[in-house]
């Protein structure tokens, strides 16, 4: 039976993620994957997350097995905000932070609560693929400020703002990846940052700091936040336990002004009532026992190593007049190949020969890029790394031959 009758017109508006449909090529075939941003399972603290959850069904389970605030859980929120306080990140109070199913849940809900239709709102070019279509369901004008090795370019941000400004138009948000950016491996400059939030006063916008990655990086850099340097209350800040816990919890938050919080915790709650009171409880154990600072720990050791090679076997490899930034964290870095060469339509001969990637179009506002594409460095063995970066160098070389 053909169900299309009884779709909605307005879930048209959902589209499917490259990086999810690729996970299934991944799935089904023995190929080496660049793709999804998935951690290394070897730095999943196994035995402690399962005596942390042993303990705390049998001495919590009331409580951790029962329904729980929209919010999150009082006890996580304190937790959380002595860690953010120690890491650096400039938070007051447990009130300020909701706990969300993941950052995604925080992309969907700042795109619900905060975009009307034909909104201008800006992101990086590129930008986190799956925030884009999150942003992209509520319509808005999508404005894409190109990035260098030292972040989003805020002085073309500025012309753009001018411009914007001279029509009558302004810029509700911009969201950025300042630090250890997914995709392109950038960290933004503390010049730039403080551009940023200079503007963001100047024009009256509200900055979204995305940040997954800022809490283990490899090489010695400025991880200051937006959020810390910001003194208007104009940054709303959220991070995830995906990245230095395990993505399956599925634990991040937002924090920022009370009265956006409370909007978000309206809209939650017709999403999902709240996130798992279980995962929660783990993660406080988690964060208390020092389980987070383990994995971290773990995390930039076996990533750094794996970076490296990637950035070697780059060098080895990839063509002349290809580029790409050395990131200082996260699990990513994007290969700028000479014009003309098509990596979407390179996929398919690279997963042949055994190895996937996620093209860079579609994490472009103007599906540009073409010649781009994303490379996950911590999910791939070290040997794989080797391999994959071979094969995809052989490819491309052959491709330019025939530009
Ligand atoms: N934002 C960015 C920039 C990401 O890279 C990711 C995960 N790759 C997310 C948000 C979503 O992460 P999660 O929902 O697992 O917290
Ligand atoms: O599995 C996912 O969709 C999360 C991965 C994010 C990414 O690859 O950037």
């Amino acid at each position: 039976m053909d169900y299309s009758r009884f779709i909605a017109k307005a879930s048209e508006v959902f589209k499917a993620s490259e990086i999810r449909e690729l996970l299934k090529v991944v799935e089904a075939r023995k190929v080496i994957s660049f793709a999804g941003g998935y951690p290394d399972p070897q730095t999943f603290p196994r035995e402690s997350l399962a005596r942390i959850a042993y303990e705390v069904i049998l001495n919590y389970g009331d409580k951790a097995l029962q329904y729980s605030p929209t919010k999150g859980v009082t006890a996580f929120r304190e937790t959380l905000v002595r860690y953010l306080k120690s890491n650096g990140v400039k938070v007051d109070s447990e009130d300020d932070i909701i706990i969300t199913t993941g950052s995604q849940q925080g992309l969907d809900l700042v795109s619900r609560t905060l975009i009307d239709p034909e909104d201008y709102i800006v992101t990086e070019n590129p930008t986190y693929l799956a925030a884009l279509t999150a942003f992209r369901t509520a319509r808005p004008n999508i404005i894409g400020i190109p990035i260098d090795g030292k972040g989003m370019k805020t002085e073309v941000l500025e012309e753009r703002l001018k411009e914007l400004k001279s029509l009558g138009k302004r810029v509700k948000f911009v969201y950025t990846i300042p630090i250890a950016h997914n995709p392109a491996g950038t960290t933004m400059s503390p010049d730039r940052k403080k551009h940023l939030l200079e503007l963001a006063s100047e024009y009256d916008f509200i900055v979204i700091e995305d940040d997954p990655y800022s809490f283990f990086v490899y090489d010695e850099a400025d991880v200051t936040r937006l959020k810390t340097l910001d003194q208007e209350g104009r940054v709303i800040y959220m991070s995830t336990l995906s990245k230095i816990l395990s993505p399956g919890l599925r634990v991040g938050w937002i924090l920022g002004p009370r009265q956006l919080v409370d909007v978000f915790e309206r809209a939650k709650q017709s999403m999902d009532l709240h996130t798992s009171t279980l995962s929660q409880y783990i993660a406080k154990e988690a964060l208390e026992r020092g389980v987070v600072g383990e994995t971290i720990d773990k995390a930039k050791r076996v990533y750094r190593v794996k970076r490296d090679a990637m950035l070697s076997a780059l060098s080895e490899n990839m063509v002349e007049n290809s580029w790409w930034a050395k990131p200082v964290g996260g699990l990513f870095l994007m290969v700028w190949l000479p014009p003309g060469i098509d990596t979407k339509a390179m996929l398919p001969e690279a997963v042949d020969e055994g190895v996937v990637y996620v093209p860079g179009a579609s994490f472009f506002v103007d599906e540009s890029g073409k010649n781009t594409m994303r490379l996950n460095f911590s999910y791939p063995s070290v040997d794989e790394i080797k391999t994959g970066v071979g094969i995809l160098g052989r490819l491309v070389k052959k491709k330019v031959g025939k530009t």
